[in-house]
């Protein structure tokens, strides 16, 4: 029981890990049920606790060297499942600002490496045993009671109305909808929102030979409009007016080979910000981005991204790259890219 409780902690702490970057990475249904999975496994590292704790505490007996760090390990695995639960029932959603939600992504991050040490330091040998008939019915077990448990947890915060039953298929809370004044400005990770002169500023559209500058004044002079919802991965979203250009519509301005669309689709949209910020879209996603110059009916101020940014509706709030300068279709597929931005 103590080898296979190790294991199954390893798998599930892998399957909560991989499961938390898959909601991140959509902003459509495939992040529901990835939460789902998620929720489950969070519940079932919890549930293993009375077995574990056995065998920490004989650990901890014997001293092996670097005991201590599997206690910062413990806090801090403790630390994201606490942070988690305060985030989906609502019950604590932030302290000033950092968001429960930070909280929450933020321990599980510190503790990789400590997981790596872990799991080399005190490794266990796996053995055919391991997947044997009785092994697999405690998985069964314990997977059926994380999801017993998951709906369980839903079902309190519906009956007690907790704030977590407001919140959105992407687990996130609705902040400041059709009031532009409350969106709160927001980096991924630590860009600094540049001072633009508007004067000078060029919007630089390349579509294979065909370069195109466009200047502020002639952006100002469209107004595409959408309705979208900015949904940050920091746990809350916010719907707002949004105006300015189809992206399209300047690829097309460009007198653009946008009939490379048709040859094979190994073909992108790479969207640059000023601060070297970038996302790759697909290059059929440009009749859905909106280049934005306003927010509300009002020009976008320099902390949502002034001159122009992008609106990327159903995306996280990740793929709304602020303070683009430059847009250019190349050979590269969309999936070339890291899967989540490095600044
Ligand atoms: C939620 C995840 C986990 C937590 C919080 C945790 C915590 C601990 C603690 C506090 C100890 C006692 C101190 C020590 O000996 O270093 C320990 C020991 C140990 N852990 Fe973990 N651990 C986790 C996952 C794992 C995994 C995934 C494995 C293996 C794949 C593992 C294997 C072991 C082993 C073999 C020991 C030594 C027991 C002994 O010496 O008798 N643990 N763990
Ligand atoms: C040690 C790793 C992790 C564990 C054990 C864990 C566990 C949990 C638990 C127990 C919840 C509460 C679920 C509920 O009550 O419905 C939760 C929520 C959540 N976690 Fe994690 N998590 C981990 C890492 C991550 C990572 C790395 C991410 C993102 C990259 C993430 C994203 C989320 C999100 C978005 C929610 C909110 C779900 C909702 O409100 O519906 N988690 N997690
Ligand atoms: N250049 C750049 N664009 C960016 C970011 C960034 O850090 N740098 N953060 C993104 C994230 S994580 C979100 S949620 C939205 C936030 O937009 P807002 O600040 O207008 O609310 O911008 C996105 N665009
Ligand atoms: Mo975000």
């Amino acid at each position: 029981m103590r080898r296979w409780t190790n294991l199954a902690l390893f798998g599930l702490l892998g399957l909560a890990f991989t499961t938390g970057w898959v909601a991140f990475f959509y902003g459509t249904a495939p992040s529901r049920w990835s939460l789902i999975v998620h929720a489950a496994s969070g519940y079932a590292i919890v549930a293993l606790t009375p077995w574990k704790a056995v065998i920490a505490a004989h650990g901890i007996q014997r001293r092996r060297p670097g005991w201590w760090a599997s206690l910062v390990f413990t806090g801090l695995v403790i630390a994201s499942v606490f942070a988690g639960i305060l985030h989906s029932t609502g019950l604590l959603l932030a302290v000033g600002p950092i968001t429960a939600m930070e909280v929450h992504v933020g321990a599980a991050l510190l503790a990789i490496p400590f997981v790596a040490w872990h799991v080399i330091a005190r490794r266990i040998p796996v053995r055919a045993v391991d997947l044997s008939r009785r092994s697999l019915l405690r998985a069964g077990a314990l997977l059926t009671g994380a999801g017993l448990a998951y709906a369980a947890g839903e079902g309190a915060v519906r009956l007690f109305s907790l704030p977590g039953s407001t919140r959105r298929f992407t687990g996130s809370y609705e902040y400041g909808s059709l009031q532009p004044a409350a969106l709160p400005v927001t980096q991924w990770i630590a860009d600094a929102v540049p001072a633009i002169d508007p004067a000078s500023w060029r919007l630089t559209i390349q579509a294979g030979a065909a370069i195109r500058e466009w200047s502020y004044g002639e952006l100002l002079a469209f107004d595409d409009r959408v309705r979208a919802t900015l949904d940050c991965t920091g746990g809350f979203y916010s719907t707002q007016d949004w105006s300015g250009v189809w992206l399209r519509r300047l690829l097309e301005s460009s007198s653009s080979p946008l009939a490379a669309e048709g040859r094979g689709g190994a073909f992108s949209l790479h969207v640059r910000s000023l601060t070297g910020y970038d996302r790759r879209f697909a290059l059929r996603d440009a009749g859905r981005l909106l280049v934005a110059t306003r927010l509300g009916g009002e020009p976008l101020d320099p902390g949502h991204g002034f001159p122009v940014r992008l609106v990327a509706p159903d995306r996280r709030g990740y793929w709304w790259v602020k303070w683009v300068t430059a847009i250019s279709i190349d050979e590269l597929p969309a999936w070339w890219q890291v899967p989540f931005p490095m600044q």
